[in-house]
């Protein structure tokens, strides 16, 4: 199976809960590799960029909103097959539909307040990685 890097973000609600630690120890224990991390504030111009492909949908502004409503942790995940396997370990948008043991079903509160972002493809991954981090910060280990 082929080494793979996806972008995740642990959003402003489970920052705000001090859960970073307990979602690290999840990528970890499903043998992903942080390859680059940083906490930031987004801006709203960030966040609206980094979501665009929602702007039609009429949930954007909610989302906008709340991605920068306070602090996210943005890492660089790798290792075997990282986007499936970490969309898995979050599981469903909808908290409510997550199944049980998922980051989404432990942490989250709602399908807007959903506690972590995950890319869901090779290219997505790509354009979302480089949208954070420049290619010399990213490191294999
Ligand atoms: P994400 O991009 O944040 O990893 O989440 P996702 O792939 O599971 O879901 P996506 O369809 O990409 O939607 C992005 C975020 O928009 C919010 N959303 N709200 N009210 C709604 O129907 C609705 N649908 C999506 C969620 O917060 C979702 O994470
Ligand atoms: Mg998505």
């Amino acid at each position: 199976m082929a080494i793979e890097r996806t972008l995740s973000i642990i959003k402003p609600d489970a920052v705000a809960k001090n859960v970073i630690g307990q979602i690290y120890a999840r990528f970890e224990g499903a043998g992903l590799k942080i390859a680059a991390a940083r906490l930031a504030q987004l801006s709203r111009a960030e966040a609206e960029a980094f979501y665009g492909v929602h702007k039609a949908r009429p949930f954007f502004n909610d989302l906008v909103s709340f991605m920068i409503s306070g602090p996210v942790m943005i890492q660089v995940l790798e290792g075997e097959n990282a986007i499936l396997k970490n969309r898995e370990l979050m599981g469903a948008t909808d908290p409510k539909k997550a199944d049980k043991g998922t980051i989404r079903a432990d942490f989250a509160d709602s399908i807007d307040a959903n506690a972590v972002h995950g890319s869901d493809a090779a290219e997505t991954a790509a354009v979302e990685i480089a949208f954070f981090f420049p290619a010399m910060s990213v490191y294999s280990r």
